[in-house]
């Protein structure tokens, strides 16, 4: 079957498709999505900019019917929509209903939270005159979403900037187009009126370039890479464009050794491993304290070697396939770049043959890594974590700071002076204790600091600092 684009209400045919493939299965294919041409991003913004006045002026509780009426439907076909993003990103038949029941759940939220949208009122320093401050939407908003959230990212995107009264023009990554799609469909029965909501599917090079250097674009939301998250910040700069980019991370978990031995494995084992490790706010860096270090690694290696990899869709799968060839081939170059600088390779690493063709390979433990280490200070987006050995607390926190990012961190302890500590001085813009630093909440502000992020956080109430700007109005009295 062949998916099309929506533009302006209408499914359009694009010049050209993608084929969408299941990483469990190379021979499975999902679907033929349709690529949109420069031509159509451009007719999707104009239908995005001529339908903006009527949105933004409709009223709270039409918003609000709308994104609940969506966020309901994702629930009810978490199953089947959490397989259709197991088949085409690889994660695990759970990981993938959980996610799909994550972006019914903002859907939900954002349908509430739209009826809370507030103002201040206050005094003037002169006599006889009123203030107000409201929120106005920003305008049309361009998306790019990445691969490894297909739903979730784009319902954090979506649900917020429908929600203030904004229009929407969205490309999601052409490696899994299927969930966006299928949010679509969703947003466009639910009733979001013709042009208020676009996806435009395609290439970055296509379809992002011409969403990002587009003046009608008011603001850009972007979640991806660090390199193309410059690119995007440095070209909607120069004409002023509002943006927000969530980017890379390195994120440490400390692990003292006062910590709970079996917790710590536990939480960097999810935090490491789970969803591949294809996770911006995956642990990658662990950072151990001397005492327990020897102890974790055996403990961690041996949990490590237990995880079933294999079709993200079988029942008891632990880890699924990576999510394409050049990334499995990332990841393999990152096993003999850590090898050769010299840590110690203690499980996994190796490519993986299942009973189909897939990107199969074995989650890794690198012990005695330093933190100057490349598997140490570049993002791998892979399952492969480093395992870094402190000799304090101090070390410890000295060597989480240590990074060009910001996103996320934790801290493994008993300690409740080591945990305080760590919340106040951690460099991040998300901290966890005794938690795995990936798998957040839906409702609380998500971002980090650093290389990781610019802009303002998405997610929760906080979402409203990018989704609509502030306008102060005085009022004289008198008349
Ligand atoms: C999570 O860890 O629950 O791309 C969410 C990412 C993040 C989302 C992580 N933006 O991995």
């Amino acid at each position: 079957m062949t998916y099309a684009n929506l533009i302006a209400g209408e499914w359009v045919q694009g010049t050209d498709a993608s084929r969408n493939i299941n990483p469990s299965d190379t021979n499975d294919v999902i679907g033929e999505y349709d690529r949109a041409s420069a031509a159509q991003v451009d007719d999707a913004i104009a239908a995005a900019r001529k339908a903006f006045p009527a949105w933004a002026r409709t009223t709270v509780q039409q918003r609000s019917d709308i994104l609940d009426k969506a966020g309901t439907e994702i629930l009810a076909r978490r199953e089947e929509l959490g397989n259709l993003l197991a088949r085409e990103e690889g994660k695990t038949l759970a990981e993938g209903m959980g996610e799909v029941g994550r972006a019914g759940q903002i859907f939900k939220f954002f349908a509430g939270e739209v009826l809370r949208i507030q103002g201040e009122r206050l005094g003037s320093v002169r006599p006889g005159v009123d203030i107000e401050i409201t929120r106005e939407p920003l305008g049309v908003i361009g998306m790019i979403t990445p691969w490894n959230f297909p739903i979730a990212i784009p319902a954090w995107k979506i649900a917020p900037a429908l929600a203030y009264g904004n229009c929407v023009v969205m490309k999601p990554a052409e490696l899994v187009p299927g969930s966006a799609w299928a949010l679509a469909d969703i947003l466009h029965r639910a009733g979001v009126p013709a042009g208020v909501f676009n996806l435009v599917m395609g290439r970055g090079s296509v379809v992002g370039a011409a969403l990002v250097k587009d003046a009608r674009i008011d603001g850009i939301s972007f979640t991806g890479s660090v390199p193309t998250g410059r690119g995007i910040l440095a070209e909607a700069a120069s004409r002023g464009a509002k943006v927000q980019l969530e980017m890379g991370g390195k994120n440490p978990m400390v692990v003292l050794n006062d910590a709970d031995l079996e917790l710590a494995v536990r939480v960097s084992l999810d935090g490491a491993f789970f969803s591949t490790g294809q996770r911006c706010t995956a642990s990658s860096r662990l950072i151990v304290e001397d005492g327990i270090y020897d102890k974790f690694v055996a403990s961690l290696a041996e949990a490590v070697g237990k995880l079933v990899v294999d079709d993200a869709r079988k029942a008891g799968t632990n880890i699924g396939p990576v999510v394409d060839q050049s990334q499995l081939d990332q990841n393999l170059k990152y096993v003999d770049i850590g090898r050769q600088d010299g840590a110690k390779l203690v499980v996994g690493g190796e490519r993986l043959e299942r009973g189909t063709p897939g990107f199969y390979m074995a989650p890794v433990v690198f012990a005695e890594a330093s933190n100057e280490m490349r598997i140490s200070r570049e993002e791998i987006f892979g399952p492969v974590a480093s395992v870094i050995r402190a000799k304090t607390y101090d070390e410890a926190l000295a060597l989480a700071n240590d990074t060009q990012f910001g996103l996320c961190a934790g801290i493994c302890t008993t300690s409740l002076k080591h945990a305080a500590h760590f919340r106040r001085n951690i460099e991040t813009g998300m901290v966890m204790v005794n938690l795995p630093t990936a798998g957040v909440d839906y409702h609380v502000p998500f971002g980090g600091r650093k290389g990781s992020s610019y802009g303002p956080r998405e997610q929760g109430r906080y979402a409203a600092e990018f989704y609509t700007q502030v306008k102060t109005a005085y009022v004289n009295q008198a008349l």
